[in-house]
């Protein structure tokens, strides 16, 4: 074939580059395929993935329960709009608020429109049942927050590359230190019209920050104290990522098998789910509470097109399912240990890793360079190479976070292809 008919990587890249928004600076490879920790790209050549599309495919690439039932509800019914009832909602909702252990689940689509949703609705508790006066509630967010990037949320955010620009941004937000009890205290006494703390309980975006274990069972005691509402953003962290089912199950002792509130479970007023919901096949997200906080919600008051149709939420169920019949939290447990036990082995004879912090398969190791280096980036350019697939979050630090279908020896494979690779750049 001529060369101009192969459409290999540099066709789609070009294709990109010429026709496309320039609002991403993606690795240089294109994907055609993908099979549980697997992606192929347009040479056919095969990958390990240590990205899982930024944790929303926890269940592998291409599950064939989940598209199975993508498939069969696809050619039955895709979308009715909540203008009129369907078959599938009622049942996803009783499935995922026992799932979850909340009364109600608001559906939505995008993980930013659930952490948008979660602020009307805080806001609306605020001003209708905690009495807050008229347009001056305020939310508490943590500095290096990432919650998507629509103009209310990236109005909070602390990155000047997320926020500058897009002003007149929204009011109502205060800031303090991530994993900083002191602060939130201090914050949440200071100012008497705090309705929520919106907190991720591991920060992804930031560099896999993990806080201390107490952080979000004492931010849990001081919101109750000071009738403040916790906002769990579980996007990244949730559906079994950690080791457990949501982050905010602390290190409960039951491997993740427990799939229901345990002793070290600290319960959010307000779960904000996405990505994973739906193992990567399609965007379903979801807020859920108990009665007396969604109940602010009346008809007519939120909403969205797809939120709730009955394709999105069917293959959510299945996905929920999946997680659970194949024990993928507890697995990911055991082999974030293993992860990190290799990592640690590394760095003792490093030069270029400092360190590897995490929980579960939400891990990330920090590059003994400048964050304004291209070593992160030059690194993750080699594992492509070498067959595994990971990007830097910032500068010099790289999230590691495959599929939890991963298997132990698929795992060894990986950190020889990681460790081999940082080799080349001690
Ligand atoms: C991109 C980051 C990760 C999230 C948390 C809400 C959202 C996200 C904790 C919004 C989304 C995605 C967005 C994607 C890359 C990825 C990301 F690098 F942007 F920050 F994972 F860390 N809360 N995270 O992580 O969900 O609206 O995207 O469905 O924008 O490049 P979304």
């Amino acid at each position: 074939m001529e060369l101009a008919q192969v459409k290999g990587t540099q066709y789609h890249l070009d294709l990109e580059k010429q026709h496309g928004a320039h609002d991403y600076h993606p690795l240089p490879v294109v994907l055609a395929k993908g099979k549980g920790v697997f992606l192929w790209d347009v040479e056919g050549k095969k990958y390990y993935d240590f990205l899982s599309a930024y944790s929303a495919v926890n269940q592998g690439h291409c599950h064939p329960e989940i598209i199975q039932s993508l498939k069969d509800q696809a050619e039955t019914l895709t979308l009715t709009s909540r203008a009129f009832h369907n078959n599938r909602l009622g049942e996803y909702m009783q499935y995922a608020t026992e799932y979850f252990g909340f009364e109600r689940l608001l559906p939505m689509n995008t993980g930013a429109e659930g952490v948008e949703t979660a602020i009307k609705i805080t806001r609306k508790w605020g001003y209708t049942i905690k009495g807050i006066p008229e347009d001056q509630a305020q939310i508490i967010v943590c500095n290096n927050n990432f919650h998507g990037r629509t103009t209310t949320i990236i109005s909070f955010s602390s990155d000047p590359g997320s926020k500058n620009h897009f002003g007149p941004h929204t009011q109502g937000f205060l800031h303090i230190p991530y994993n900083d009890l002191s602060a939130l205290k201090k914050a949440l006494e200071s100012n008497p019209n705090v309705v929520g703390f919106l907190v991720e309980p591991i920060q992804g975006e930031a560099g896999v920050y993990t806080p201390d274990d107490d952080f979000i069972r004492g931010a849990r005691a001081l919101c109750t104290a000071n009738n403040v509402l916790l906002m769990a953003d579980e996007i990244q962290t949730g559906i079994g990522r950690t080791g457990s089912l949501l982050a905010v199950c602390g290190n409960c002792s039951c491997e993740g098998a427990c799939e229901k509130q345990s002793e070290t479970y600290t319960r959010p007023d307000l779960l904000i789910l996405g990505k994973a919901l739906s193992g990567g096949a399609y965007p379903v997200s979801a807020v859920l509470c108990d009665s007396e906080i969604m109940d602010v919600i009346q008809p007519g008051q939120h909403g969205s097109t797809f939120g709730g149709n009955p394709l999105g939420v069917t293959i959510a169920k299945t996905a929920l399912e999946v997680i659970q019949k194949e024990k993928l939290t507890q697995n990911a447990r055991q082999l974030g240990k293993q992860f990190r036990k290799a990592m640690n082995a590394y760095i003792q004879k490093s030069s270029i890793v400092t360190l590897v912090r995490g929980k579960g398969l939400l891990n990330a190791i920090v590059i003994n360079d400048s964050p304004d280096s291209d070593t992160a980036w030059n690194i993750c350019l080699r594992l492509r190479d070498n067959g595994l697939l990971a990007k830097p979050t910032h500068g010099n630090i790289i999230r590691f976070a495959p599929p939890l279908v991963m298997t132990e020896s698929q795992l060894d494979d990986c950190i020889g292809i990681i460790t081999r690779t940082l080799q080349e750049f001690e």
